[in-house]
């Protein structure tokens, strides 16, 4: 069995660009660098169906992150509250499907980190402009905990804030740059986290902007 320890503790030559941040957690660095040109053709597909927009919370604030989603479901945030829905509400579509590059990269790095069977039915798509940031949250809208999260950087660097299971517990710091793939389950899978504010760049590929895709098993 390729458990995560093999790849990571033992013998890291089979995985040099990864790093276990902690025992659920896994930094993959550079692993979908070579796909992202794919992947951002894809998402102008995705964005031409389902655009971006800014959701509202409870509150009736709208999120400084941009947001869509592909796949069978998608999370949406109104003054309803926050839930995952078959349907865009904009558009009153169902969401774009998870084109099959994007299933094949969040199943490769799970598999990696040592989460064999996963099967994502939800991608949701955080674009951050300048200033935009995420305060800190834990992911628990998912029906089903045991299913790892897989995460994956695009555009500009951002600092990624990895909490405890606490919210006041005290963040990591940790450097997302573009290509970087992150993989989060187990005793990790409800641990706070959030991304500061998006500093001033250009990135070749995507400008002025950061792209964060996570692929979960929502349902
Ligand atoms: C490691 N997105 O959409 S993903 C979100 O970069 C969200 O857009 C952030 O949080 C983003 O809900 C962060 C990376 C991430 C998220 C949660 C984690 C890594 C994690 C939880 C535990 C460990
Ligand atoms: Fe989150």
């Amino acid at each position: 069995m390729a458990l995560s320890g093999d790849l990571f503790a033992q013998d890291k030559s089979a995985a040099p660009w990864s790093v276990q941040l902690s025992p659920g957690t896994f930094l993959l660095h550079g692993f979908a660098l070579a796909l992202a040109p794919t992947l951002l053709a894809e998402l102008s597909g995705i964005t031409a169906q389902s655009p971006f927009r800014h959701m509202v919370v409870a509150r009736g604030q709208s999120m400084s992150v941009a947001m869509t989603n592909c796949g069978s479901l998608g999370w949406i945030s109104d003054t309803k509250g926050y839930r995952y829905s078959a349907t865009d509400s904009q558009s009153g579509q169902p969401w774009p499907a998870m084109p099959d590059a994007f299933l094949h990269l969040a199943q490769t790095a799970a598999l990696l980190a040592g989460f064999a069977g996963f099967m994502p039915d939800a991608c949701l798509v955080n674009r951050y402009a300048l200033g935009a940031r995420m305060g800190l949250h834990q992911d628990r809208d998912e029906r089903d905990f045991r299913a790892p999260i897989v995460s994956v950087s695009l555009g500009l660097p951002v600092v990624f804030l990895l909490g405890g299971l606490q919210r006041a517990d005290k963040a990591q710091r940790i450097l997302l740059v573009h290509g970087d793939v992150l993989v989060w389950g187990g005793v990790d899978r409800l641990r706070f986290h959030g991304v500061q504010p998006l500093k001033e760049g250009n990135h070749p590929l995507l400008g002025p902007q950061r792209i964060n895709l996570t692929f979960r098993q929502a349902g």
